[in-house]
C-alpha cells in the first residue's frame, strides 16, 4: 500500500498543531516540491551547464556553486508562496526573510541549508537539503532574529533530503522518524523506512582524521577508545565529508559522527540552526543522542542565526562512552 509523504504528514500534523486545517502539510509540500526540483537539477548537473562555481561568494565567504543558488531560490520561492510561513532563514542569506503575514496566518519559521556539502557535487558525492521548523512565538517579536533564535528543543519538525543513489526524504514531527524514497515514475516520495531507529551501537565512527592532531585531548582519548576495542568491538572509519550522507549512514547503521573544535574552527565548523539542531532532533527521535561536547544540542540557546557549534552525534553506546570521557577529562 503506497503511503506518500503528504498523506503521512497529514496524519502527523494533528500532533503538532491540533485543529490545524492542513496548514502543516501545506507547508511541508513546499519543501517536497522544492527538493524535487533540486534533485532534478542535480541529476543533470554533469550534462547542463549547472556544474561548477557560480562565481559569486555567499555570506559564508564560500564560492557559491550554481546549484547552491538554484536550491536556495527554489526553497525561498516554494516556501515563500505558502502563506503559513512567517520567516525563512537560509544558510545562503545573511538576514532572515520575513513575510508580512498576520500571526494567525503566518504560523511557521523554516530554517534550512539548501544544499549542504555542495562542493562535493562535481565529484558525484551525495549532498543534501536540511530543514528545521518552529512555530512563530506568540509574542510578536520586533526583531526577526529573535523569533528564529529558539532552542532546538522547540522544533515542531525537522528533516533532510539526501540526493544519493536514490533521493530520500527523512523527517520527524516529534513522533518518530520516517523515511520516504522518491519514485521517479510517479514523482512522489513514498514511505520506505517506517519508524526508523538508530542501532544502540554501530560499527563506524566518522570524523575528519586530518584534523585529529588538533582536537582537544578528551576527543583524542575517545578516538583511542573507538580504535582499541574499549567499547567492546572494533570499528571501521567512514567519512564522506558531506554531513547529510555521513549522518544518514549513522542513522541507519549506528555509530558516531564527530565534528570537534579544530585549529581553524575553534567553535566547530557546523552550524547550530540548520545542521546540528535538525539532525539532533532526528537522532534523539530515533534513539540516539547529540551534544556539542558538553551540552545537549537541543538545549543550546542560539545567539546568532549562523553560529557554529561542535557536534558529536550517534548511537546510545558510543555517545554514553563519549560523555564518560568528557566528564572524566574535562575538569
Ligand atoms: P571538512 C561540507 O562542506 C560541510 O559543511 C559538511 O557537509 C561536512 O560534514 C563538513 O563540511 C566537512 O568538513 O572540514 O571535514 O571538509
Amino acid at each position: 500500500m503506497i503511503v506518500t509523504v503528504q498523506q503521512h504528514i497529514a496524519h502527523q500534523q494533528d500532533s503538532i498543531y491540533p485543529g490545524a486545517s492542513g496548514t502543516f502539510s501545506w507547508l511541508l509540500s513546499g519543501i517536497t516540491l522544492a527538493t524535487k526540483m533540486i534533485q532534478a537539477r542535480i541529476r543533470s548537473a554533469g550534462l547542463l551547464d549547472v556544474a561548477g562555481a557560480a562565481g559569486a561568494t555567499n555570506v559564508q565567504g564560500e564560492v557559491q556553486q550554481k546549484l547552491d543558488v538554484y536550491a536556495n531560490e527554489a526553497l525561498l520561492h516554494c516556501l515563500g508562496v505558502r502563506d503559513t510561513v512567517a520567516i525563512l532563514v537560509s544558510e545562503e542569506n545573511e538576514e532572515p526573510v520575513a513575510f508580512d503575514r498576520a500571526p494567525e496566518t503566518g504560523k511557521y519559521i523554516v530554517i534550512f541549508d539548501p544544499l549542504d556539502g555542495s562542493s562535493n557535487i562535481d565529484v558525484n558525492v551525495s549532498v543534501g537539503t536540511i530543514f528545521s521548523i518552529f512555530l512563530r512565538p506568540e509574542k510578536a517579536s520586533s526583531v526577526r532574529h529573535a523569533a528564529a533564535l529558539q532552542k532546538g528543543a522547540q522544533q515542531v519538525a525537522a528533516g533532510y533530503v539526501v540526493y544519493g543513489s536514490s533521493t530520500m526524504f527523512v523527517y520527524t514531527a516529534g513522533r518518530g522518524v520516517f523515511g520516504f524514497t522518491l519514485d521517479p515514475n510517479i514523482g512522489a516520495f513514498v514511505l520506505s523506512h517506517d519508524k526508523m531507529r538508530m542501532p544502540d551501537q554501530g560499527q563506524y565512527y566518522s570524523v575528519n582524521e586530518a584534523n585529529a592532531p588538533n582536537f582537544p585531548a578528551p576527543y583524542q582519548s575517545y578516538l583511542g577508545q573507538l580504535r582499541d576495542g574499549s567499547l567492546g568491538r572494533t570499528y571501521s572509519s567512514r567519512y564522506i565529508g558531506s554531513l547529510v550522507a555521513d549522518f544518514h549512514r549513522t542513522l541507519l547503521k549506528g555509530g558516531v559522527f564527530l565534528y570537534p573544535p579544530t585549529k581553524s574552527h575553534s567553535s566547530g565548523k557546523l552550524r547550530l540552526l540548520y545542521e546540528a539542531n535538525p539532525l539532533a532532533f532526528l537522532a534523539e527521535q530515533a534513539g540516539g543522542l547529540a551534544t556539542d561536547g558538553s551540552r545537549r544540542i537541543l538545549d543550546i540557546q542560539p545567539e546568532g542565526i549562523h553560529q557554529r557549534t561542535p557536534l558529536v552525534i550517534g548511537s546510545r553506546v558510543e555517545m554514553e562512552a563519549f560523555d564518560r570521557v568528557m566528564r572524566s577529562e574535562s575538569h
